[in-house]
């Protein structure tokens, strides 16, 4: 599967409206939710900013069953004209994979399986240009990440096994591709050496939440309470566009996990 764009240049997403029980979404402290209003709310700014970037938002309906649904980019990956399930490492999410089965099905001309009986999530997920990245976390286990391994070289993608520090819930919650040769990372995955060979934005102190961006097109969608990091962002020459994130954020949630993104055209 040749790659002829920038593994950031989209024109397809979809994303799932948030269901009223994403106030129960899951999150690893034990501080309050989120209020399904502000979920909302953050939720509609970021389909916007997608449109604004020139992309094709499909908004898909909500599944009260599955709080955390709304994040879409666990349950699988896709790249121009093939998706692969995959199986989300926490129980209450497992079934998201069927729900989003039949979507995919409609959209790409390819869907594979993960296959096995292990774990990946999306989240844990990093394309860079030369190398795929796969985290192991509480989420994704080695056999899930050694399955996925197997179906992106399928697809003619190289495929590499990191272990991110610990204390993070998915790869991406410490990293993030700003351009194809620079990531922006929380200072402990910068110490990790997962990500030699790139070049590192490292979050302030206080920011580190900043450090799950997403870079689609020529913009980068960054949390707005997070104005040091924008800086840093800005003086590489590139966009930023600020997005209101507390909502999310109470059920350990950034600008990525929000939808699954393609190039079509
Ligand atoms: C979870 O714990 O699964 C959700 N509350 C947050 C998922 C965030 N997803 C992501 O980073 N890709």
């Amino acid at each position: 599967m040749g790659v002829s764009h920038r593994v950031f240049d989209f024109d397809r997403a979809l994303v799932r409206r948030p269901a009223a029980s994403v106030v129960d979404g899951l999150r690893a402290g034990d501080h309050a939710g989120p209020s399904y209003e502000g979920v909302a709310a953050e939720h509609e700014a970021y389909v916007t900013a997608l449109r604004a970037a020139g992309i094709e938002v499909e908004v898909l309906a909500p599944l009260d069953a599955f709080p955390d649904s709304i994040f879409v980019e666990d349950p699988a990956l896709v790249f121009s004209g093939a998706a692969i399930l995959l199986r989300p490492g926490a129980a209450s999410r497992l079934g998201e994979t069927d729900a989003i089965r039949p979507e995919l099905a409609r959209r790409f001309a390819r869907v594979m399986e993960l296959g096995g009986e292990g774990y990946a999530d999306g989240g844990d997920v990093l394309v860079t240009p030369d190398m795929v990245f796969i985290g192991l976390s509480t989420r994704t286990d080695r056999a899930g990440a050694d399955a996925l391994s197997a179906r992106l070289e399928e697809l003619g993608l190289r495929a590499r096994i990191v272990e991110p520090p610990a204390g993070v819930l998915h790869l991406k919650t410490g990293c993030s591709l700003i351009d194809e040769e620079t990531v922006i990372a929380t200072p402990a995955m910068a110490q990790s050496g997962v990500l030699d060979g790139f070049r590192h934005v490292v979050t302030p102190q206080g920011e580190e939440a900043a450090a799950n961006a997403l870079r689609v097109n020529d913009l980068v969608l960054l949390g707005a309470a997070f104005p040091r990091t924008r800086d840093l962002v800005e003086a590489l020459g590139v966009e930023v566009v600020p997005l209101a994130v507390a909502e999310i954020g109470k059920i350990d949630a950034g600008l990525s996990c929000m939808s699954l993104r393609w190039k079509q055209a």
